[in-house]
């Protein structure tokens, strides 16, 4: 490749970051150079790339990507680093590993991760190995993403994996669109797609959402704008309906279900007093009692139908209940296992094995039990549920507070994979006084983002251009390969490299003898994919191209021999296992259960602006920030709807200062209608960019959002009240 004469080369491969969707790239190298990214030009269903997929020249190549290994040397949080060799990299992390470990035992070290990008063998579970393998660590519980999504679906299913495939939305008569926007957050590959199909074929598309959504523009021939957090009381106002008007599907109810009449007489106010009416709701979420009736009486008749409910709603402060209520709703229609319907659980699959795969992220390597959080903490319940002690919102507070906050350790040491903490995670100024705290940082990066700046020692890693790997389809069910189609950057090193080279260094032998083409080969074994090599040069595998899956079919057509996952054997509206908890705060039943940081919170008279940090279609939540070419896409700014912004005196492109008592950022607004009024848009994922002063200049909404789950552990990342202010240019 490096022959001066020679040609370009087109490899192909497959894109799969933090989005969501795994997407057929076709790589032009030339002189072992990336030139241009295209995307699949071949048979339908084509695995097209986003405007992210295209932009990876971009990517791969940004200055500011990390090269070299690096050391600090100015002040934590200055970003002054020198470069080092691989060797004084890993001789340092080790000593201080040991050091740490030895002295205030192996709870004291964090590994805190995130996903980075899909792929199964270069994953956080290399460093999970050879941390595992050393004596172990402290880490935390809690799915950023949908939490709230996993507790509902556990409790009501058994199980995780809920969704059909995403070619199944041709089948359906009505989609509504719950918090749903994947025009801009692909949520699996080809889901606009269809969306956009099913538009051409006249299926109706309802969306309901704060915001006017890319996708509710595009594709829906109704937008209900909603307060945020309020969603379970419409859901609940809609079984009203149902059931008053006798609606509901009550054959399936006893065939598959348990509990109805208790979630029945919750709805009809037999239990305290209050009948959740449409009137009821309207209160609550500002929507129209007739648009909700009207719209529980669309879901009732239009069989079958997908609700399809997006997880946004459920980063809330009591984001469960809007799951479980949206699962129910699912339930009382009949759209549980049926094709054209949906479970109308966690809409974002698969992942982690969902749909009929044989594996799941970091599967690659052979598992090792971490001794410090082995056999954790249980809520009491019988199956499963088991997770470490640390909530991810409380990391930070853990950190500070230690033992004598009633934390399970004194926390020492953070090594972070795959992770910009500072910038992902809630209350950043928060976060940041943590990161001052610890001792020792290790960040393995490819980027010098917020969080690599507070490193002590950076470890920097090639990307999925650079390396090989397998992915799974998320919207469809097929297995991607990425093959590498340049060396890697600088001295970058693939996870699996970096955490072999560093359990040499810790005087770990059995970390893992085989080659990474071997565990592909494994991988591809355990996953029927039968030609290998045909496999590696075509890129993708499809498990089953020509129907949609079904999530629950079998539970449905065969209920004797396929019960449900959950200790009935069936779909739970009423849990037990919920019941035993005795968490006044996790009702047995979905309720409406007022939020925190909600239009009626007190704290509203100060800050009256309800926040959606919802994520961005230019980036991969904080990944791709800084690429020019998606910078032209979208521009980072707070939307506001023209009432609250005239109040303030503010005009479509003012620089404001949203803040609260958390922290304050400076952007400029848009003032637009897609927005509904009381409510303003702030997407996550915009780079922590403090001035002198500490004040953030670069539009991060984490500085403003909560450090506490919800009662199910969802991340309340949409439950912040805030007030928006407009500044002159020189503040
Ligand atoms: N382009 C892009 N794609 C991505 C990502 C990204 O950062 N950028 N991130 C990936 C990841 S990690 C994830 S987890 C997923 C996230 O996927 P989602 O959670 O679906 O994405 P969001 O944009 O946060 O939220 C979806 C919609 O919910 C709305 N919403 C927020 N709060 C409420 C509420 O209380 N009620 C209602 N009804 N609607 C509400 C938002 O306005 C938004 O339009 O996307 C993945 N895909
Ligand atoms: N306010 C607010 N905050 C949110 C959310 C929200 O809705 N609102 N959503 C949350 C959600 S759903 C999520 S999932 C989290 C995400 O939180 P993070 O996962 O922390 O966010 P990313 O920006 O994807 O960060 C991954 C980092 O891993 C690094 N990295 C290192 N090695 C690799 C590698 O091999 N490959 C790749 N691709 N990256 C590598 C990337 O450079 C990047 O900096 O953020 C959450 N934060
Ligand atoms: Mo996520």
């Amino acid at each position: 490749m490096n022959d001066k004469n020679s040609k370009e080369e087109i490899i192909s491969t497959m894109c799969s970051s933090h989005c969501g969707g795994t997407c057929l790239l076709r790589v032009h190298v030339r002189e072992g150079v990336i030139t241009r990214v295209e995307t699949d030009n071949g048979e339908e269903p084509q695995l097209r790339a986003c405007q992210r997929g295209r932009a990876l020249r971009q990517r791969v190549y940004s200055p500011d990507r990390v090269l070299y290994p690096l050391k600090r040397v100015g002040e934590r949080g200055e970003g002054k680093f020198e470069r080092i060799s691989w060797d004084e990299a890993f001789t340092r992390v080790a000593s201080e590993l040991k050091r740490v470990r030895d002295e205030h035992g192996p709870e004291s070290i964090l590994y805190l991760y995130m996903a980075g990008d899909l792929g199964v063998l270069h994953s956080i579970m290399t460093i999970h190995r050879v941390l595992s393998l050393f004596g172990g660590y402290s880490t935390w519980w809690g799915a950023t993403s949908f939490q709230g999504g996993i507790f509902a679906s556990y409790f009501a299913f058994g199980t995780i994996f809920c969704s059909n495939t995403r070619d199944d939305l041709l089948n359906s008569r009505l989609i509504i669109m719950w918090g749903w926007d994947p025009a801009s957050t692909q949520t699996g590959t080809n889901t606009p797609w269809y969306l956009a199909q099913a538009r051409e074929r006249g299926i109706r598309i309802v969306a309901i959402d704060p915001w006017y959504s890319d996708s509710a523009a595009s594709f829906a021939d109704e937008w209900i704008p909603i307060k945020p957090g309020t969603d379970a009381a419409m859901l609940i106002a809609m079984a009203y309906v149902m059931i008053a008007e006798n609606l509901h599907d009550r054959d399936f109810l006893d065939k598959y279900t348990v509990g109805f009449d208790r979630f029945k007489d919750y709805v009809l106010g037999k239990e305290d007093g209050i009948p959740k009416t449409p009137g009821w709701a309207e209160a609550i979420t500002g929507v129209k009692a007739s648009v909700i009736e009207k719209l529980a009486r669309e879901y009732a008749a239009a069989r079958p139908a997908a609700l399809m409910a997006g997880i946004g709603p459920g980063r809330t402060a009591f984001g469960e209940q809007y799951h479980r209520a949206a699962i129910t709703l699912a339930a009382m229609t009949g759209n549980i296992g049926k094709s054209g319907g949906d479970a109308a659980a966690r809409a974002w699959e698969s992942v982690v094995g969902g749909y009929p795969y044989g594996l799941g992220i970091g599967m690659a390597i052979p598992f090792a039990v971490n001794p410090v959080e082995d056999g954790s903490k249980s809520d009491g319940v019988p199956l499963g549920y088991i997770h470490p002690k640390i909530h991810y919102t409380r990391v930070a507070d853990a950190i500070l507070e230690g033992k004598k906050g009633g934390y399970p350790a004194d926390y020492k040491l953070a090594f972070f994979t795959n992770c910009n903490y500072l910038n992902s995670l809630p209350n950043s100024n928060k976060v940041e006084k943590a990161l001052q705290k610890l001792e020792f940082i290790v960040v393995e990066e490819q980027f010098m983002t917020a969080t690599a700046r507070y490193a002590d020692i950076i470890l920097p890693t090639s990307s999925f251009l650079e390396r090989e790997d397998i992915v799974f389809g998320v919207g469809q069910a097929y297995y991607g390969y990425q093959k590498k189609a340049i060396e890697p950057r600088g001295e970058s090193r693939p996870h699996n490299e970096i955490a072999r080279g560093l359990a040499e260094k810790l005087g770990i032998p059995d970390y893992d003898e085989e080659t990474e083409e071997s565990r592909l080969k494994t991988i591809a074994l355990i996953a029927n994919i039968p030609h290998f090599e045909h496999f590696r040069k075509k890129g993708v595998h499809w498990i089953d191209k020509k129907k949609p899956y079904v999530a629950f079919k079998k539970q449905i057509e065969e209920p004797e021999d396929y019960p449900f996952f959950t200790p009935s054997g069936k779909i739970e509206i009423y849990s037990e296992q919920i019941e035993k908890m005795n968490n006044p705060l996790l009702p047995p039943i979905p309720k409406y259960l007022e939020s925190w940081e909600g239009s009626n919170d007190p704290l509203a008279r100060k800050y009256p602006i309800q926040l959606v940090t919802k994520h961005c279609k230019r980036r991969s939540n904080a990944q791709f920030d800084t690429l020019p070419w998606l910078r032209e896409l979208v521009k980072q700014t707070i939307m506001i709807n023209p009432a609250d912004a005239e109040k303030r005196g503010i005009k479509n492109g003012d620089m404001v200062r949203v803040f609260n008592d958390r922290g304050q950022t400076v952007v400029p607004a848009e003032v637009t209608q897609r927005i509904t009024p009381g409510v303003a848009v702030l997407p996550e994922g915009s780079w922590h960019k403090p001035d002198k002063n500490g004040i953030d200049r670069g539009g991060n909404a984490n500085v403003l959002t909560r450090d506490e789950p919800s009662p199910g552990g969802s991340f309340p990342y949409n439950s912040v009240l805030v007030e928006v202010e407009k500044i002159s240019d020189e503040e």
